[in-house]
């Protein structure tokens, strides 16, 4: 995420980093540069001309010119700006006091309106609420079936008839709620290519004969400067409560991020970051400042670790795991149980964005999850008693195991490589508690950096 702007940003800070005092000249130079870095990403020139006189005003104030430490003045205060522009805090949705609230997805067509309606059912299932899905969109003849099969797959009833007319549909789905005891209704509306008239008209009705405690306004990240033209219009005719930014997993420069919330006034709830319907993560601009300054984002990498283990690795396994560390018994069974894990968690390449200086140094490399299908086929072509025994895999057994998975003697030999790195890794967690026991789920090494 935001590659190009963090290896951007790295470099213009370290040229102010190196500087021991600062003159005013020095600070409008390491500022040009700075606006030059957010134009490019395609940031709003409005936005980019207040933040820049915002980080201008702000470091002179703390004293930039006199201090002895200026980098670090001025790269706090950028830091603090962009969380400011993005927001400040996370914003929470919104629900009404009565049953069902109505969550309603406005926006352009391919936005991804129906795949975040069925994210954010999946993700209100797991926080304890009774969601079901009202599929309004009347046009697009596949579009019933799109939003039918997303809650088939997270067991989340989805309400649909045939009467063509999206307001009915979407108050026969309240009643379906009424009678059902689902405490909260997202209804997936239509998108057109561009603003018209008509989508407009037809999103007020929905809007004024509903009442949502929420309009959520879904917008691609990829399209920069036109997603936040869009934001606007949508804006002006529906004051809606938020925005939920998809496809920031692609190479998104930056610029809708960084300018929606300045523009339109109204919080980004939610960010998509992939197709699959756990790909997706609420908006905290701290975090998100942090991504785009490459300091990665540890805070989500830890939720996401900690709120896996409850059900993935239950205390039994915790302990079982411990045992087999003490009796130095740790085997490929369980190297593959950990594999499985990580697998889990999401395709590495959302995980690797999480990591401090981690994207900045995969950049332009691809990172994919065949290496971890790889370990995983080598693991599954040994006999159980290997699996047990890692000591016993001579050369005949690994040439075996590599015709078996697919794979080369060296693939083969990087796996136990791989395996006994992780088998000494985890022998010093053996005494590690809290932090440990979920690095160790995860698979980091000890000397994980938590800055
Ligand atoms: N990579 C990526 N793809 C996404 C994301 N969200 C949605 N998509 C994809 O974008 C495409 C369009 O998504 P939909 O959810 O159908 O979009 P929509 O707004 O409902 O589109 P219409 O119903 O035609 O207006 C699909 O192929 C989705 O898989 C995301 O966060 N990341
Ligand atoms: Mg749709």
């Amino acid at each position: 995420m935001f590659e190009d702007l963090s290896s951007k940003f790295d470099k213009v800070f370290k040229f102010i980093k190196g500087k021991g005092k600062v003159s005013e000249a020095t600070i409008d130079e390491f500022l040009r540069e700075v606006r030059r870095i957010l134009l490019d990403a395609d940031v709003n020139y409005k936005v980019v001309k207040q933040f820049v006189d915002d980080v201008k005003q702000r470091s002179l104030e703390k004293n930039v010119i006199r201090s002895i430490n200026p980098g670090k003045i001025v790269i706090d205060t950028i830091t603090g700006e962009l969380v400011r522009l993005m927001g400040e805090k996370k914003t929470d949705i919104k629900f009404s006091n009565h049953t069902p609230s109505v969550i309603m997805m406005v926006g352009l067509q391919g936005s991804g309106k129906t795949t975040f309606s069925g994210k954010l059912a999946k993700y209100l299932k797991g926080k304890g609420r009774n969601p079901a899905l009202a599929a309004c969109d009347v046009y697009r003849p596949a579009a019933i079936d799109q939003l039918k099969t997303l809650g088939e797959q997270i067991d989340v009833a989805v309400y649909s008839d045939d009467s063509k007319d999206p307001v009915k549909i979407a108050l026969a789905a309240v009643e379906f709620c009424k009678q059902n005891f689902k405490d909260t209704l997202i209804v997936d509306t239509a998108g057109r290519l561009a603003i018209d008239d008509e989508m407009m008209r037809e999103v007020e009705t929905l809007k004024s004969r509903l009442e949502p405690s929420e309009i959520l306004f879904v917008v691609d990240a990829m399209t920069g400067q036109d997603a936040v033209n869009t934001a606007k219009e949508f804006h002006n005719r529906l004051d809606y409560d938020g925005v939920i930014l998809t496809k920031l997993d692609g190479d998104s420069r930056g610029g809708a991020a960084l300018s929606i919330r300045a523009v339109v006034e109204k919080p980004i709830k939610f960010v998509g970051i992939g197709e699959k319907l756990e790909a997706i993560e609420p908006f905290y601009p701290d975090r998100m400042a942090s991504r785009i300054l490459g300091k990665g984002d540890i805070q989500s990498l830890v939720e996401k670790a900690t709120t896996m283990l409850p059900e993935e690795m239950d205390e039994k396994k915790i302990q079982k795991l411990e045992e087999k560390l003490k009796g130095n018994k740790f085997d490929f069974a369980d190297f593959l149980e950990q594999l499985q894990q990580i697998k889990k968690m999401g395709p590495l390449s959302q995980l690797i964005g999480m990591i401090p200086g981690a994207d900045r140094m995969m950049k332009g490399k691809e990172i994919d999850d065949k290496p971890l299908k790889q370990v995983e086929a080598v693991i599954n072509s040994m006999t159980v008693k290997e699996r047990g025994n890692p000591d016993v895999l001579n050369g005949s057994r690994r040439k075996r195991i590599a015709s078996g998975s697919g794979t080369t003697i060296q693939d083969v030999n990087r796996v136990i490589k791989q395996f006994y790195d992780m088998q000494k890794m985890l022998k010093q967690f053996k005494k590690g508690k809290g932090m440990g026991n979920m690095l160790r789920g995860m698979g980091l090494p000890p000397n994980f950096s938590m800055k």
